[in-house]
Parts: structure tokens; sequence; C-alpha cells
């Protein structure tokens, strides 16, 4: 008989892993008015005048800053919207989204 015991190869999984949240960011351009990206953010991600200036001024400065983490239809669907606010006045504004670590 054999006597090395067979270690099971799979694990039981307990839990059910919580969907990741993903990130709605916010990417600079040279042509779209500072004012109008706060009227976006404040609009569509429901910020306040200070908050808005604030995560718009980021980019600005820095290229790109995450505005908000929702589930995955959500930071798409809030993105897309935003994208297309400044698209309707001829203006390049881009938000993207990616999954969080
Ligand atoms: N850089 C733009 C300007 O100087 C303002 C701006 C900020 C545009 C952030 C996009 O995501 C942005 N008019």
């Amino acid at each position: 008989m054999k006597d090395t015991a067979t270690k099971p190869r799979t694990k039981v999984r307990l839990k059910t892993e919580r969907p990741r949240l993903h990130k709605v960011i916010l990417v600079n351009d040279d042509f779209t008015p500072r004012e109008f990206v706060v009227t976006v953010l404040k609009a569509e991600f429901r910020m306040n005048e200070s908050r808005a200036y604030q995560v718009m001024i980021t980019a600005h400065k820095r290229g790109v800053c995450v505005v908000a983490v929702y589930a995955r239809d959500i930071a798409e669907t809030k993105a897309t919207r935003a994208t297309e606010a400044g698209r309707s006045k001829g203006y390049p504004l881009l938000f993207t989204t990616e999954p969080e670590e």
C-alpha cells in the first residue's frame, strides 16, 4: 500500500470576491476652459465648487486626477456622460476609467 498522502490540489474558496471598484480619471488638455471642467465635475460627480476646483487644478498640473471610485458600470456611465458634455461643446475633455488594484 502507498504510504504517501496526496494533497488536494485545489483550495476551497469560502468567500465570493467582491467585484473591483473602478476609478474615474480626469485627463488634462490644452483647450477645455477651466471653468467648464469645474461645471462638469459639479454636475456629474456632485462636487462642491472648491472640491471641483481642486480636482480640475490637479489634473491641469499633473496631467491626470482621480475623480472618484464606483462599481464598474457606474464609473463607465459617468465617464461617458462627462466626456460627452465636453464633446457637445466642441471640447476634447476626457474622462477615462480603470480598475482599482
Ligand atoms: N488645461 C486646461 C486649460 O488650461 C484646463 C483643464 C484642466 C482642462 C483639467 C482639462 O482635465 C482638465 N484651459
